[in-house]
């Protein structure tokens, strides 16, 4: 499932219109990155660079051109048959032009050359400054260059700007196209969860559970996951990014499953808690109620108008309401409210913006006021509530639980759209699942 060239194209002209007249932008492609020795992870491209161009390849470069002779330079590998026996194909310059809508490409060894040329007298050079350390070295050299001919009639660029002010604000909101992508994303990752329910039995490890998820989410062309599954039996829950994965889950364990697969570079974000042997306890029980009260009050609170932060004091609201009722937190419920109280149990916030990466780009924070949601945003929902296992201020059956329910929300003109009711969260549904099937 891949978008169509003419959607980069449209993304690019979106951007050109936005950047001021005479500027550049220059964005850089991700590079292999080495996992041991001369092994290397699977190849991920920079997000901002792949939603400009959908170009897949290594080290490569964008040069967009506001009101230049070319308005979309590209550098890319070079094709070279020796090469490519080892690497596989590459598009190479002609390839770029033909079908990754450059105007005009060059090979990656031109880049020094041509680089201080094209910033000759611009306004305004554009990049993502300080966020990619040898970028900013590379920049730094070609400005060096273009200084070293200014009695030749070279002119500096006159400002820099940072690129990811216009590129982030647009990948916050989707386009119908991204949507779909990222709607079949959340329903092999429900369908995942599912999977990984019907298959746990007391006794299970953790890395079951995640092969579980990772061969489904693979069979259903999503062979690469949005993030390090976490896959956390009893206690392990608590470690809010535990990956180890390798502890058999025992019987009276609740499992909690954070894990979301990647589609086309869009990623997916679901969090399941469910008892290992298919029957939450009482302590359990009252721990998992609230949390999805939480979780479906705070999805219904998702339309066009809300406060992004309002979503996260609802939240807080209700879980440290709840922690009064159970007996957990005791006292004025503003105050515990106002004094962080429901801290030691909800440290996170309700949840982030969705996308090409799973905190995806975009302010929470607009001109000082917190973003109000408006169409096309995705975010998550995911309240949870997590009691210490050494945690002595609580009565002994409390401890070690943790809970988390995660959702993947898009804003729509009428409200909102849950991407992921393809997995159950209600407690009767995942027992009945878990016990004969659903
Ligand atoms: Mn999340």
């Amino acid at each position: 499932m891949k978008l169509d060239q003419q959607v980069y194209r449209k993304r690019r002209e979106k951007l050109l219109a936005q950047m001021p007249e005479g500027s550049l932008l220059v964005l850089a492609a991700s590079n292999l990155k080495t996992r041991n020795n001369d092994a290397e992870y699977p190849f991920r491209q920079a997000s901002n660079f792949y939603y400009l161009t959908g170009f897949n390849e290594p080290e490569a470069l964008l040069v967009l051109s506001k009101g230049g002779e070319h308005a979309v330079t590209l550098f890319c590998p070079p094709r070279d048959p020796a090469m490519e026996v080892w690497t596989g194909y590459r598009a190479g310059p002609e390839g770029c032009v033909e079908r990754f809508g450059a105007d005009q490409a060059f090979n990656l060894d031109e880049i020094d050359s041509r680089l201080p040329k094209m910033m000759d007298g611009v306004a305004q050079l554009l990049y993502p400054i300080a966020r990619d350390a040898a970028l900013d070295t590379r920049v730094k050299g070609w400005l060096e260059t273009l200084g070293k001919s200014v009695r030749a009639g070279a002119v500096l660029p006159q400002s820099l700007a940072d690129s990811d002010r216009l590129l982030h604000e647009m990948r916050l909101f989707k386009s119908s196209e991204e949507i779909v992508i990222m709607q079949r994303a959340a329903q092999i990752s429900a369908a995942a969860h599912v999977r990984a329910m019907l298959a746990c039995r007391p006794g299970s490890y953790e890395y079951e559970l995640e092969s579980v998820i990772t061969a489904y989410c693979g069979s259903q062309g999503a062979r690469f996951q949005a993030y390090t599954p976490i896959v956390a039996g009893g206690a392990n829950a608590c470690i809010l990014h535990y990956i180890e994965n390798d502890q058999a889950i025992a019987d009276g364990d609740l499992v909690l499953i954070d894990a979301g697969c990647e589609l086309d570079n869009y990623a997916s974000d679901i969090t399941r808690t469910f008892p290992a042997n298919g029957h939450f306890s009482a302590e359990q029980a009252a721990i998992y109620d609230l949390c999805l009260k939480a979780n479906e009050a705070c999805i219904e609170a998702v339309k066009p108008g809300a406060c992004w932060n309002s979503l996260h004091e609802l939240s807080v609201r209700i879980l440290t309401e709840g922690l009064v009722e159970l007996g957990l937190l005791s006292g004025d419920l503003d105050e515990l409210i106002e004094s962080g109280a429901y801290k030691r149990f909800y440290m996170h916030r309700i949840g982030h913006w969705l996308g090409m990466d799973v905190h995806d780009v975009g302010d929470y924070r607009v001109n000082g006021e917190w973003r109000k949601l408006e169409p096309g945003i995705i975010t998550t929902i995911e309240p949870g509530i997590y009691i210490a296992p050494d945690d002595h201020s609580v009565e002994e059956r409390w401890r070690g639980i943790g809970v988390r329910i995660e959702d993947d929300v898009l804003v729509t003109d009428s409200g909102h759209q849950v991407l992921t009711g393809g997995v159950p969260k209600a407690r009767g549904e995942i027992e009945a699942l878990m016990n004969n099937g659903g």
